[in-house]
C-alpha cells in the first residue's frame, strides 16, 4: 500500500482545500455561469462534461470504450477503459490527483495539461462542476492492479480516497445524481443523450460508445462505433438523398495551427448541410474554420470548372451558395487553444485556423477533382443548375420588388400587422387556414400580435430549388412579414417580431403543415430557429363543461383529471357533462382562441430549440425528402404529441 494517500485530519485544512470549498460553493450559487442553465439543457450538459473527459482519454490514444448508463432514479454512470485518473498525491496540493480533479474548478481530469494534445469539453469546466451540482457522486479508478473509491455529497468528500484492494483492468467510473435542489428538470431524455453520443462516435473513428437506459421496461444497449468516422457520418446525414458520387471525398491533414479532418458528399437535393466541430464541440455559429472551408470550396471548384472549360460564356463564376447546393459536409478540427466566441460560445475565433483549413481543402480537393473527373463533372453540372436557378430567382424578385414599389404596400395583403413596432415586444402567429386566421384576427391583442393566415400545405422546401421556393406565395408572404431575408442574406436584427408562433390544428394535417413550416425555417432562416424565435402554439384538445363551469384540456390525461374533478369521480357518464373535442382551431370562437391559445398570461407555448443541427438535418431530410413512408410514420407518431418533435 505504498501509494495509499495519507489520511488528513479534519482540522488540518490547507489553504488549497479552503479554495476548493469556496470554488464549489460558487458553482452551486451560480450554476448557470458554469453549465449554461439549470433546465434540461444543463442537466444533459453534466453527462457531456463527464463523457468529454473519457473522450479526451480516447483522443490521447488510451481508451477504446465509453459506456453511459441512465439508472432508474435518473442518476448516471460513465465508464471508460482509459488509464484511470491518477491517484497519487499531488506534490503541492497534498491530495490525490483524482480528488483534485473532482474538486478543483477548471481542472477537470486535465490538471496535467501536458498529457493531452487537445481536449474537448464545452467550457472546459470539468468534472468538479458535475460534482458540485450532484446530490452525490462516486468515482472509481482502476490502476496498477488496484481499485480506488471515493464518494461526495454536493461536492464535499465523505471520506478520503480509499484503496479497495486488488482489481483487474484499467479505467475510470463516475456515477452521479444531479441535485434536485439545483435543477428544474431532473429527468433525462434518452434521445438527446443518444444523438450526442452517436455524434461523438462519428467524430472519433473507431471509438466504441454505448448507452443503456435502465428506466426502460426491457433495457437495451445501443452501441455506436464507426470505423468510417466522418465519411460514415456524411453518409448518415445524407440520409435518403441520392448521392452524386461514392464514396464521399475525405482527407485529414496535420498543420501546425490545427489538425483538420473533412468529409463531404454531393447529392441531388437542394439543401446545404455543413456541420463544423472544434475539439468535438459542435460550432453551430461557425467561425474561422468554416470561413476557410467556404472560401476553398468556391475557389477550387471554380478553378477546376474554368480549367476544364465547363463554364459556358453566359455563366458567370459559381457563387458560394451555388457550389454548396446539395452538399453534405462535416469538418472537424482540433486546435490546441480554441477561442470560442458568439452568443452561445460556439463560434471559433482563432484567426490562424482559417488559412490552415483553406490551404488544406484547396490542396486536397483539387487533387480529388483531378483524380475523379466524372464526380467533378456532375458536381459542376449541379452547381451550374443552382447558379441558373438563382439568376432566374433574382430576376423574378426584382420584378416583384418593382411591382411592390408601384403598388405602394410592401407587406403581404393577408397580414394583419400589429401596431407596435419594437420587435422585442411583438409576435406573429402563422395560422393554418382562413377561418382560424379570421378568429385569430378577432381574438388577438392587436397592439403586439400580428396574424398571417396561410393556405393549407405550403411548398415542401426540402424538395424544391430556390427559384421555386421564392415563387411560392405563402412562402413569400412569410419572408416579407418576418423581414429578415433568407439564407446568405439573412439578418436577425431585421426581424419584425420577437416571436414567430406556428398555430396549426391538433390533427395529422396540422402536424404535417407544422413540419413543413419548421422545414422552411430550418432551411431558409436557420438562425431564427437557433436564436429561439420559433414557437409552437398549444391549442386545447377538449373543452369540458358542466353547468357554468368550463375547462380546457391539452392532453388526454388532463381531460381525465378534469372529468373526474367536475363529476366528483362519476366520470364521463355523469349527467350534464359536455365534452367537446376540438378537431380544428376553426371550431373555437375568437374569445376561446384568445383565452386558450393566444393570451400570454394563460397560454403555453413550446419553444423550438435545436440541440443538434446535424440531427435536425437528418430528421428533416429523411422526413421531407422523396421517401413518403418515413414521413407518414413520423407525422402519425407526432401528430398530437408535438412535444416529441425534439429537434
Ligand atoms: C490526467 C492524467 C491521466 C489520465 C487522466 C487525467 C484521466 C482522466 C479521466 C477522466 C475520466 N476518465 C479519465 N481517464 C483518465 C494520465 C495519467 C497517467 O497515467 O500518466
Amino acid at each position: 500500500m505504498a501509494e495509499s494517500p495519507s489520511p488528513s485530519s479534519q482540522s488540518d485544512y490547507t489553504s488549497g482545500q479552503i479554495q476548493v470549498l469556496k470554488g464549489l460553493e460558487a458553482v452551486r450559487k451560480r450554476p448557470g455561469m458554469y453549465i449554461g442553465s439549470t433546465s434540461a439543457r444543463g442537466l444533459h450538459h453534466l453527462v457531456y462534461e463527464v463523457v468529454d473527459n473519457s473522450i479526451d482519454e480516447a483522443m490521447a490514444g488510451y481508451c477504446t470504450h465509453v459506456e453511459v448508463v441512465i439508472h432508474q432514479d435518473d442518476s448516471i454512470t460513465v465508464v471508460d477503459d482509459g488509464r484511470g485518473i491518477p491517484v497519487d498525491i499531488h506534490p503541492t496540493e497534498r491530495v490525490p490527483g483524482v480528488e483534485l480533479a473532482m474538486t478543483t474548478l477548471h481542472a477537470g481530469g486535465k490538471f496535467d495539461k501536458s498529457n493531452y494534445k487537445v481536449s474537448g469539453g464545452l467550457h472546459g469546466v470539468g468534472v468538479s462542476v458535475v460534482n458540485a451540482l450532484s446530490e452525490w457522486l462516486e468515482v472509481e479508478v482502476r490502476r496498477d492492479g488496484r481499485l480506488w473509491h471515493q464518494r461526495y455529497h454536493r461536492g464535499i468528500k465523505q471520506k478520503e480516497l480509499e484503496d479497495m484492494g486488488p482489481a483487474e483492468g484499467r479505467g475510470t467510473r463516475v456515477s452521479f445524481k444531479p441535485d434536485a435542489e439545483i435543477f428544474t428538470e431532473t429527468v433525462y431524455n434518452l434521445d438527446t443523450l443518444t444523438s450526442r453520443l452517436r455524434e461523438m462516435a462519428f467524430l472519433n473513428r473507431g471509438l466504441r460508445i454505448s448507452i443503456v437506459d435502465e428506466r426502460a421496461k426491457e433495457p437495451e444497449e445501443e452501441v455506436f462505433q464507426y470505423e468510417g468516422g466522418l465519411s460514415e457520418y456524411v453518409v448518415y446525414l445524407r440520409g435518403a438523398r441520392q448521392a452524386l458520387h461514392e464514396p464521399p471525398f475525405y482527407f485529414d491533414a496535420e498543420k501546425p495551427e490545427a489538425e483538420i479532418e473533412l468529409a463531404m458528399q454531393y447529392d441531388a437535393g437542394f439543401s446545404e448541410n455543413t456541420h463544423t466541430f472544434v475539439n468535438n464541440i459542435n460550432t453551430h455559429e461557425g467561425g474561422s474554420h468554416l470561413t476557410g472551408l467556404k472560401a476553398a470550396l468556391t475557389r477550387t471548384i471554380n478553378d477546376y470548372a474554368k480549367k476544364n472549360n465547363l463554364l459556358k460564356k453566359a455563366d458567370h463564376s459559381l457563387s458560394g451558395d451555388d457550389v454548396r447546393e446539395g452538399l453534405t459536409c462535416v469538418l472537424s478540427v482540433r486546435v490546441m487553444e480554441p477561442q470560442f466566441e458568439g452568443q452561445t460560445k460556439t463560434k471559433l475565433g482563432n484567426s490562424e485556423v482559417r488559412g490552415a483549413v483553406e490551404a488544406a481543402v484547396n490542396e486536397h480537393l483539387a487533387i480529388w477533382l483531378e483524380e475523379n473527373p466524372k464526380s467533378a463533372k456532375s458536381i459542376i453540372e449541379k452547381s451550374l443548375q443552382a447558379a441558373r436557378a438563382r439568376e432566374a430567382a433574382r430576376k423574378a424578385r426584382d420584378l416583384a420588388r418593382k411591382k411592390n414599389a408601384l403598388e405602394g404596400g410592401v407587406l403581404p395583403g393577408k397580414l394583419a400587422d400589429c401596431s407596435l413596432s419594437d420587435a422585442s415586444m411583438t409576435e406573429i402567429f402563422i395560422v393554418e387556414g382562413d377561418s382560424a386566421g379570421g378568429s385569430a384576427k378577432q381574438g388577438r391583442d392587436r397592439s403586439f400580435q400580428a396574424i398571417l393566415p396561410i393556405k393549407g400545405k405550403i411548398l415542401n422546401v426540402e424538395r424544391a430549388r430556390i427559384d421555386r421556393v421564392l415563387s411560392n406565395d405563402e412562402v413569400r408572404a412569410m419572408i416579407t412579414a418576418i423581414g429578415t431575408g433568407i439564407r446568405d442574406d439573412f439578418d436577425l436584427a431585421a426581424a419584425r417580431y420577437g416571436k414567430i408562433i406556428i398555430m396549426t390544428d391538433a390533427d395529422v394535417d396540422g402536424a404535417h403543415i407544422r413540419t413543413l413550416l419548421l422545414t422552411f425555417f430550418f432551411r431558409q432562416m436557420r438562425e431564427l430557429m437557433e436564436a429561439g424565435y420559433i414557437y409552437i402554439a398549444q391549442p386545447p384538445l377538449y373543452r369540458v363543461a358542466k353547468g357554468k363551469e368550463e375547462y380546457y384540456a391539452y392532453s388526454e390525461d388532463q381531460r381525465r383529471d378534469i372529468v373526474k374533478r367536475v363529476t366528483n369521480g362519476k366520470g364521463e357518464e355523469a349527467r350534464g357533462l359536455n365534452i367537446q373535442r376540438y378537431k380544428g382551431l376553426g371550431e373555437m370562437n375568437p374569445d376561446q382562441l384568445w383565452a386558450t391559445t393566444m393570451d400570454p398570461s394563460s397560454r403555453t407555448l413550446m419553444q423550438v430549440t435545436m440541440e443538434s443541427a446535424a440531427e435536425a438535418d437528418s430528421i428533416f431530410s429523411r422526413l421531407m425528402g422523396d421517401d413518403v413512408e418515413p414521413r407518414r410514420q413520423f407525422i402519425e407518431k407526432n401528430a398530437r404529441y408535438v412535444r416529441n418533435l425534439d429537434i
